[in-house]
C-alpha cells in the first residue's frame, strides 16, 4: 500500500448534528494521521470548483445547497492507503447502501445528506487537497 494523502470532509449535517468529535475519533482509531484541519464556510464558487465532475448534473444544485448550508470541517489526512482506509471508514455513498458501523451508516440520513466526503482516487486527492490547504496549513 502507498503511503498517501486524501482530503476529507465533515459535511454541514454532520457538522450541525455535533458530530465532529465522533468522526475524528474513527479517523484516529482507523490509523490515519491528521495533517490538516479547518472549519470553513464554502461558497457557491468554491463548491463548484470542487465539485468540477458533477456541475451539471441534476443531483448538482442539492448538492451546493447542503454543502453551503452550513459549515464544514476538512481534513487533509496521511497514512498507508489513506484513500481507501478513508472510503472503508466512511461507506457506501448512499447511507442506505453503507455497512453498519460506517460513518455514511452512522450519520448520513440520505443520499444528498451523507455526512462525510472522500477522495475517491490519488489524482483527486492531491487536487481537492492543493484546491483546500495551503502548504503551511499542512506542516
Ligand atoms: P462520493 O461522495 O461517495 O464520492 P460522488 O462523487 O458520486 O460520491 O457524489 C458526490 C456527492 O454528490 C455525494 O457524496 C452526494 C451527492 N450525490 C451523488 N449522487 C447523488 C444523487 N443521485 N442524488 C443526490 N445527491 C447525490
Ligand atoms: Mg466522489
Amino acid at each position: 500500500m502507498p503511503f498517501e494523502r486524501t482530503f476529507a470532509i465533515v459535511k454541514p449535517d454532520a457538522v450541525q448534528d455535533g458530530h465532529v468529535g465522533e468522526i475524528i475519533a474513527a479517523i484516529e482509531q482507523g490509523g490515519l494521521q491528521i495533517r490538516g484541519l479547518k472549519r470553513v464556510q464554502l461558497t457557491p464558487a468554491l463548491c463548484k470548483g470542487f465539485y468540477h465532475e458533477h456541475v451539471g448534473k441534476g443531483f448538482y444544485q442539492e448538492l451546493e445547497d447542503f454543502m453551503t448550508e452550513g459549515p464544514v470541517v476538512m481534513l487533509c489526512l496521511e497514512g498507508e492507503g489513506a484513500i481507501l482506509a478513508w472510503r472503508d471508514l466512511m461507506g457506501a455513498t448512499n447511507p442506505a447502501n453503507a455497512a453498519e458501523g460506517t460513518l455514511r451508516k452512522r450519520f448520513g440520513t440520505n443520499i444528498g445528506r451523507n455526512a462525510t466526503h472522500g477522495s475517491d482516487k490519488p489524482e483527486s486527492a492531491a487536487f481537492e487537497v492543493g484546491y483546500f490547504f495551503n502548504a503551511f496549513e499542512l506542516g
